[in-house]
């Protein structure tokens, strides 16, 4: 006899579902996983062995509440006319007991392997890529610290080129910062992402790496991971979805951004030199610069404008006004409230943006610290959104070329930079200039 009362038949049957519960969590937690994304991290292997533990425990004590639930709802059902109360039952210490030690166990042991591989996951590597992320409402900015030596390597002497400050400045520590709106990696190099929020919280997800990481506005959060399966730099269709898994607000949904993973890291080097070239010698047309960039989503503008003629770029946003005919706009009625001149009204709405405010509108367009230069060129291509399709205002096109843009790059014939060296470009057209070899 034991203390709770049980004949050798009773422990026979509990000794036998006990098995059955267990090799019942074993089939739960062998088989969900596949259900999930492929594994394209180090990391990912961790988290899903971590995760069918749990699933395998889980799975065992699902089983036994609701075999338990169906056992009780048959067994116990209450006879027709019965209206009688249930039995009283008083404590049972042993069971108690049991009933305590076994979950404290499980928790302690799942609390050390999580804490461990959380431990590893974190842990500096060696050689890490720095991604500077920002993430805002409702987008994602990648930005990375591109060595000269890539550019340096092509025979671009960068001690002698005709930069602009902005450039000049970002160069003195030996880098480029080189804008994305992909996040670009490459296979088996450690990555970091350095994430800050410019607005509310929200949080990096890339499924297929399995990591997951709040980012916090005035904090700057880190995740690491090392992506080890390569998708196709050339088929947008093959990147990894970013996902944005912390509510922020109505366009929370749509806030996805894509992962590639380079190959090896000439691969990458590639892609990273021909944006540096971008960067370095951009197009000396104004217009054509202002294009590259807004068409670009490297601002966030797309996300709160519409603009007809950048439809194609995801220019939906309608937070701000509709800059369709901003041109138009700039020299006529708002040229006239503020008494500025169109140019110096577009300037001063992407530098001041609070400074007058469009009626209807409130103070929501941030100030992003957009360079003297970009800025040129984006108020010169805006002051071509007008309803005639001539531009609104005049630029000094010459005085821009000669203060924005470095001349031609080591190579190119005549004065014209590469075609295939955009400063920044979209998924679309990137993909097929990284299709096209050698260019
Ligand atoms: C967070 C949303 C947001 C973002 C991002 C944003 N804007 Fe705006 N924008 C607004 C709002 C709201 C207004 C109207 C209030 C005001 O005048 O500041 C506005 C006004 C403007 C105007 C004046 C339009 C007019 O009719 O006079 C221009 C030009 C403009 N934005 C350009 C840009 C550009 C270029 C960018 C990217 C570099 C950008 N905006 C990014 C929200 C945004
Ligand atoms: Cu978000």
């Amino acid at each position: 006899m034991n203390s709770l009362n049980l004949s050798s038949t009773q422990i026979r049957n509990i000794a036998i579902i006990g098995v059955l519960l267990i090799v019942g969590g074993f089939i739960i937690g062998l088989l969900t996983p596949s259900l999930f994304p492929a594994q394209a991290s180090a990391e990912a292997p961790l988290i899903d062995n971590l995760f069918q533990t749990m699933l395998i425990i889980g799975g065992a004590i699902f089983l036994l509440v609701q075999g338990l639930l169906v056992y009780s709802a048959i067994k116990f059902r209450a006879k027709p006319g019965d209206t009688s109360d249930g039995i009283h039952l008083h404590g049972n210490t042993t069971l108690e007991i049991i009933w305590t030690a076994i979950p404290a166990v499980i928790v302690t042991v799942l609390t050390i392997l999580s804490w461990n591989v959380f431990n590893i996951m974190q842990a500096p590597k060696d050689d890490e890529l720095v991604v500077h992320t920002t993430a805002a409402r409702f987008n994602w900015a990648f930005a990375y610290d591109a060595p000269l030596s890539l550019v340096e390597a092509q025979g671009v002497d960068i001690a002698n080129l005709n930069l602009p400050d902005n450039v000049k400045a970002d160069i003195a520590d030996g880098t480029l910062t080189i804008a994305s709106t992909e996040l670009h990696t490459y296979a088996n190099r450690p990555v970091r992402m350095d994430m800050q929020s410019r607005d509310v919280i929200h949080a990096f997800w890339v499924p297929v790496f399995r990591v997951k990481q709040d980012v916090i506005p005035g904090r700057t959060t880190t995740v690491r991971f090392t992506p080890t399966l390569p998708n196709d730099p050339t088929n947008a269709e093959s990147w990894y979805p970013v996902k944005c898994t912390e509510l922020c607000g109505a366009q929370h949904g749509a806030m996805v951004a894509y992962t590639v993973v380079h190959p090896d890291e000439a691969s990458f080097n590639a892609w990273m030199s021909e944006r540096m070239m971008g960067v370095l010698f951009p197009p000396p047309d104004p217009v054509e610069r202002g294009f590259q960039l807004l068409s670009s989503n490297i601002y966030p503008c797309y996300t709160c404008h519409i603009d007809a003629d950048l439809a194609e770029f995801n220019w939906n946003g309608n937070v701000g006004p509709n800059l369709t005919v901003v041109g138009d706009r700039a020299v006529g009625t708002r040229a006239n409230a503020t008494g500025l001149s169109g140019v110096d009204y577009l300037t001063q709405s992407i530098h001041e943006p609070g400074a007058y405010l469009v009626p209807g509108y409130g103070n929501l367009m941030p100030n992003l610290g957009i360079s003297d230069c970009d800025t040129r060129a984006i108020v010169a291509y805006l002051c071509t959104q007008t309803a005639s399709g001539e531009p609104a205002c005049t630029i000094d096109t010459e005085a821009y070329a000669a203060q924005c843009t470095a001349g031609a790059p080591p190579g190119a014939p005549g004065a014209e930079p590469p075609a295939s060296a955009p400063a920044e470009t979209t998924p679309e057209a990137e993909a097929t200039a990284e299709a096209t070899p050698g260019s």
